[in-house]
Parts: structure tokens; C-alpha cells; sequence
């Protein structure tokens, strides 16, 4: 942080000094910093000076852009994991508060809903799973589901002033294509829920050469839709701050005040859509959401309520 702030050689006594250390702890710590992938010129009269940083998503590069007082306040970095999900849930078992996140460069098994694979190129996108405790019964859970995509839309936002779309239940999508998709997780016990986890996975510098064939007619990132390279750490330090609002909100204000703003936001309603649940197919006009997050689909007069499904275009 101080090489950084300076933008110049500042000597390793200076250094020392401020950290409360020794010279050689600083020398090492240099050295250790060059394995993270950071770049140093070093001069025997001058000191140190940064010349590069990775774009890795350490702690302590997403704390710079952070301005919330719970939600990624502690990070877990890794650089492949399984699922980030997965890796979070044992962490919350294991009694890690609200607010610790995971975040891997890469998944090995990245999880969509209902088993579906999430594809998690290296180094390109974010996967991100926060945990939350929030003190509700499990039934009132699915809005959360719509927090975390609102805070991926202001995040889009804030940084493109492209406005993203909506689209039941879990997705965000940039001109028809997925740029976004958020997997809920949780524990209950009893009556009360003991913890959320959040997964987020976001597609930010990932190019179209790089998309898996599969998906290649369904994904875009941010850089495919605007030509420019994003900071991760920054795109989720401003994710974070968005996803504790949008918290903090429906803890204010329960279901009804998140589902109102995903359902204003979304423009869903008068629509007609096919939605997909459990091979079954339901088409009719769109009455709202509920909320429980379920979709009101009026079919001839009939409103049916869908709890969980995948809307066809
Ligand atoms: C989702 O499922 O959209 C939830 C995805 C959540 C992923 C995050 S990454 C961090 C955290 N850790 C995890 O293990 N998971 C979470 P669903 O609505 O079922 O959509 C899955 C479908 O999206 C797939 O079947 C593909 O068609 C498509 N898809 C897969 N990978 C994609 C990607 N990177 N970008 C866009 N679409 C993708």
C-alpha cells in the first residue's frame, strides 16, 4: 500500500520503519510479494518501487474498493477450488460469520441449479460465494436470490452505465446473452435458517474464443459488450458494497421491498413467457412475482404460481 501511494522508490528503511519491522522482514516480504506476481524495481540507494500488479483477486486488493461494514471484510482466495459454493458452505459449518466470502481464479466444478455445470475459465471471470446469516425462516429465503442479481445489476451500472437485463429467476443478461447467474445455498436448523451462501458467478474479461462451445450462443461478459478490460478485484469490490445494500435493505424491509425492486427493474409484468418447470411447459402473461419469488403466470384467467423453472424465450 505505502510503494503503491508513493508511485515511487521508497527505501526499505522507510519501509521497516512504518511496518515496525526489520529490513530483512522487508526484503523477504518483497520476495513474497514478486511469487503473488507483483512487479518491483529495486535500487541499493533508492529502495523499492512497484511496477505491476496482478489480476488476482486477493483480500487485500477487493478491501481497497470496499465500503461496507460486513460483506467481504474477510476473503478467502484461492486459485482453483471445486465450487466456491461448496468451499463456503464448510466454512459457514465450521462457524465463519456473516460476511466472509470465498473467491477462486478458477472452479473445477463450478454448480448452476438443479446440477447444471457453471463454466470457470482461469483468471477471466469472478466466483464469489458470501456467506450470509440472515434471521429468517427458510420459506422466506428465495429473495435473496434476487439481492445478489440487483447488486450484479448496479455493479453494471456503476461501471458500463449499461443497464443489464433481468431475467427469472437468477440470471443477468446483456443484450439477450448471460452475463451473470447466482446459486442460493442453505442450512437450516429447526425453524430458522443458520446460513445462506450466496454464489455469484459473473463473466467479466472472458472473450468469445475463450466461451465454452456449449454456451457459446447464451454467455457474454462485460468485456465482449464494451471492449475494455475490467480490474476484478475492483468489479468485486463494488459487487460487495451493492450486495450489502441490497441486504441491508431486505432486512429492513423484508421480501416485499426486494422482490417490488427486482420486479420494477426486470419489467416483467403484462409479459407473456413460456416458463420450463420439471419438463412441464406454462405459457401465459406475467402477473408478478411473489414473495416467495414464485412467478404468477395468468393462463386463460388462471393465475399459476411457479415456483421454480426456467423461463424459454
Ligand atoms: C446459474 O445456474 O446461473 C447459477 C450459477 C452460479 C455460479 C456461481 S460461480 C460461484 C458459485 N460457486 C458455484 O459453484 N456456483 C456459484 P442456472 O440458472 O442453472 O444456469 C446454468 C446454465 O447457465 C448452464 O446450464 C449453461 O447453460 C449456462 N452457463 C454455464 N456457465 C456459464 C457462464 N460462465 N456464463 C454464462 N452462462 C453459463
Amino acid at each position: 500500500m505505502l510503494l503503491r501511494e508513493s508511485g515511487d522508490y521508497v527505501s526499505g528503511d522507510l519501509i521497516a520503519a512504518k511496518l515496525h519491522v526489520s529490513r530483512t522482514a522487508v526484503w523477504k516480504y518483497v520476495n513474497h510479494l514478486e511469487r503473488l506476481g507483483y512487479l518491483f524495481q529495486k535500487s541499493k540507494g533508492k529502495g523499492y518501487r512497484i511496477t505491476g500488479t496482478p489480476d488476482k483477486l486477493y483480500a487485500w486488493e477487493i478491501d481497497r474498493h470496499l465500503r461496507t461494514d460486513v460483506t467481504g471484510r474477510k476473503v478467502v482466495h484461492r486459485e482453483t477450488v471445486d465450487s466456491t459454493n461448496a468451499f463456503a458452505f464448510k466454512l459457514a459449518l465450521s462457524g465463519e460469520p456473516e460476511g466472509a466470502c470465498v473467491v477462486a481464479e478458477s472452479q473445477d466444478a463450478g454448480k448452476g441449479r438443479l446440477g447444471r455445470k457453471w463454466f470457470s475459465p482461469v483468471g477471466k471471470n469472478l466466483y464469489i460465494s458470501v456467506v450470509l446469516r440472515p434471521h429468517i425462516h427458510p420459506s422466506s429465503v428465495y429473495p435473496i436470490t434476487f439481492l445478489s442479481s440487483l447488486a450484479v445489476y448496479d455493479t453494471i451500472g456503476e461501471l458500463t452505465g449499461i443497464r443489464p437485463s433481468l431475467k427469472w429467476p437468477n440470471d443477468v443478461l446483456i443484450n439477450g446473452k448471460k452475463v451473470c447467474g447466482t446459486l442460493i445455498e442453505l442450512s437450516t436448523e429447526a425453524d430458522m435458517v443458520r446460513f445462506v451462501i450466496v454464489g455469484i458467478g459473473f463473466n467479466i474479461n472472458m472473450q468469445r474464443s475463450e466461451i465454452d462451445e456449449e454456451i457459446i450462443n447464451k454467455a457474454t461478459s462485460l468485456s465482449i459488450e464494451t471492449k475494455k478490460i475490467y480490474e476484478r478485484a475492483l468489479v468485486c469490490g463494488i459487487l460487495l458494497n451493492h450486495l450489502e445494500e441490497h441486504y441491508r435493505y431486505f432486512r429492513q424491509y423484508g421480501a416485499p421491498g426486494i422482490c417490488g425492486a427486482w420486479e420494477e427493474r426486470a419489467a416483467i409484468k403484462g409479459k407473456t413467457l413460456e416458463i420450463n418447470q420439471m419438463g412441464e411447459s406454462y405459457r401465459g402473461v406475467v402477473e408478478g412475482i411473489d414473495l416467495d419469488g414464485a412467478m404468477l403466470l395468468n393462463m386463460d384467467g388462471k393465475v399459476k404460481k411457479i415456483i421454480a423453472g426456467d423461463v424459454n424465450f
